[in-house]
């Protein structure tokens, strides 16, 4: 009898630690503004169906994704109805007087969700945060059978903290096949990040076909050596294979289509003056000295920029044309970056610009041809972005700085009433190591682990109310010079990027690095469903 008693208390016991371990949250990441965990759950079906009160376009393409993860990993088909008088239905309302447009409100009960947003992109969110509540396996790309398809009762309440919410792959370095892209994109979307930063054009390879210029793809696109091991490497050793690739607009078009079903905004990125090598090794008559240019495979910044005579200005902008006509975002991100002043202090032609124009110096001439950019894209109904170079000799008056060498020029920004974008390299620089160097695969320096990008907060606290709201958000960047696989793209991507989805999405008093690594458990286990080769060199 007294051994019975024993097992019933012990058993009581486990009972009780087990009710008192109950959750008060879900691991969301990025974490919700408020969440509150109910009793129960909600177990989807092949009855489960889903109601939309408004039906158009947008709003299939924001149940799209989590429909055909129900249905590829779980057999389950939701129905689409007009009506909510289903047994077990989720029902998602369009409701305009919801401050947030990306926002949404979620209410799981055991036969019902409810979802309602201002857009349909709260909705697509809401969605995303379904599909990161259900089982891991909901994120394989084969049936998994066995599987109880449920969520737990939960009432969340949740909005971005800034509307810009970006990574940025740079395809010139190492070229990435559109499939790969697209892989990106599905990345930031489930992260429930907003802007894709292609960085198409670079010293080292031009990756958009542009019709009016016909070498920059059969020539700029492909160069013959590339450098293997560090840049500081002595001596330096080469692969000699030919290497490069390009994007078609057809292709640009199905990846921009592709993107907007995901409402994700594509910001292309044409490198100018600067980095600009592969342009001029096709049309080295864009140059100050007239070349010939080979494309280069080793990585830095190099002397030869384009040069300011009214040609090059043609040229950039027949190039600009077809791009601001292939991509409907608001913005073109023009670069700016890198650009040395050596060619332009010997070319008589640019030192004829300056004096004609009035300018000071070579600073002076660079943000001339910047401020040229913008009026012409004004003329196209587009604004420009550029890297945190285009403060020196003066902004141009509309522009959008991305501040990348701190924070520092994304504040000088702000404070001339600028927006800014914060992505600096010494936290959310992706290409940087992110364990002991001795225990990492190759990369470009730094050192920037998981906790350090985690920790970034994008509005400097010197910054006043009105200075502040210039901050649009934050991006992560990553820079291809050492990575020419898709593999080491993922793994040095994540999990840093769902440290920046977070820093973007959830409000600073929310945030808290430990609670995060917490949450991070499930997200690893969804990313091993999707087959994403994440970095687990946080747990060193
Ligand atoms: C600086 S960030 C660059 C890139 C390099 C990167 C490597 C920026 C605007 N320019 O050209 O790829 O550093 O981290």
């Amino acid at each position: 009898m007294k051994k019975i008693t024993a097992i019933i208390a012990a058993l009581l016991f486990t009972l009780n630690m087990m009710a008192s371990e109950k959750k008060a949250t879900v691991d969301l990441i990025p974490v919700p503004v408020h969440c509150k965990v109910g009793k129960g759950t909600f177990t989807f079906s092949p009855k489960t169906e889903i109601c939309l009160t408004t039906d158009n376009p947008e709003m299939r393409n924001a149940i799209a994704i989590l429909s055909e993860r129900l249905e590829r990993s779980a057999g389950i088909q939701l129905n689409v109805t007009a009506n909510a008088k289903g047994a077990q239905v989720i029902v998602c309302w369009l409701n305009p007087a919801i401050p947030h447009k990306e926002g949404y409100k979620l209410h799981v009960t055991p036969h019902r969700i409810e979802v309602a947003a201002a857009t349909p992109a709260g909705i697509f969110y809401a969605m995303q945060s379904i599909r990161q509540l259900l089982p891991a396996t909901i994120d394989k790309d084969s049936l998994s059978a066995g599987v109880k398809w449920s969520v737990p009762c939960v009432e969340i309440e949740d909005y971005p903290r800034y509307p810009y919410r970006g990574l940025m792959l740079d395809v010139c370095r190492h070229f990435f096949p559109v499939s790969f892209v697209k892989k990106y994109i599905d990345y930031l979307a489930y992260h429930k990040m907003n802007r894709f930063h292609w960085h198409l054009t670079d010293d080292q390879g031009w990756r958009i076909e542009i019709k009016k210029y016909p070498k920059l793809t059969e020539v700029s696109a492909f160069r013959d050596r590339t450098l293997i091991g560090h840049y500081s490497d002595k001596p330096r050793r080469w692969d000699m294979t030919h290497y490069g690739g390009y994007y078609t607009q057809d292709e640009i078009r199905e990846v921009i289509a592709y993107a907007q079903k995901r409402f994700v905004t594509i910001i292309p990125e044409i490198e100018m003056p600067g980095h600009a090598e592969a342009a001029l090794a096709a049309y080295p008559n864009l140059s100050c000295s007239g070349g010939p240019f080979e494309l280069v495979g080793d990585w830095g910044i190099r002397k030869d920029i384009y040069c300011t005579r009214e040609e090059t200005f043609q040229f950039v902008q027949d190039v600009l044309s077809e791009v601001a006509e292939l991509f409907p975002a608001p913005y073109i991100h023009i670069g700016g970056d890198e650009a040395p002043k050596l060619r332009w202090s010997r070319c008589f032609a640019c030192q004829e610009r300056i004096k004609k124009e009035g300018l000071k110096d070579e600073h002076e001439l660079q943000s001339y041809f910047i401020r040229r950019m913008e009026d012409f894209l004004q003329t196209k109904g587009k604004r420009i972005i550029g890297w945190d170079e285009i403060l020196e000799g003066g902004l141009a008056p509309n522009a959008t700085v991305m501040s990348w060498r701190g924070t520092e020029g994304g504040i000088a920004a702000a404070r001339q009433h600028h927006d800014v974008i914060m992505t600096p390299l010494q936290s959310v620089y992706l290409d940087h190591y992110q364990g002991k160097q001795a225990d990492e695969p190759l990369a470009i320096g730094g050192f920037t682990p998981l906790s350090k990008t985690y920790d970034f907060d994008p509005t400097p606290a010197s910054l006043k109310p009105d200075e502040a709201a210039h901050i649009l958000g934050v991006q992560g960047n990553l820079w291809t010079e050492y990575i020419a696989t898709e593999a080491y793209a993922e793994y040095m991507a994540f999990p840093r990027a769902a440290a920046i989805a977070e820093t973007a999405w959830s409000p600073q008093a929310n945030k808290d690095f430990n609670a995060f690594l917490n949450r991070l458990n499930l997200l690893l286990s969804h990313y091993d469903a999707m087959g994403l080769r994440y970095s687990r060199s946080f747990q060193k």
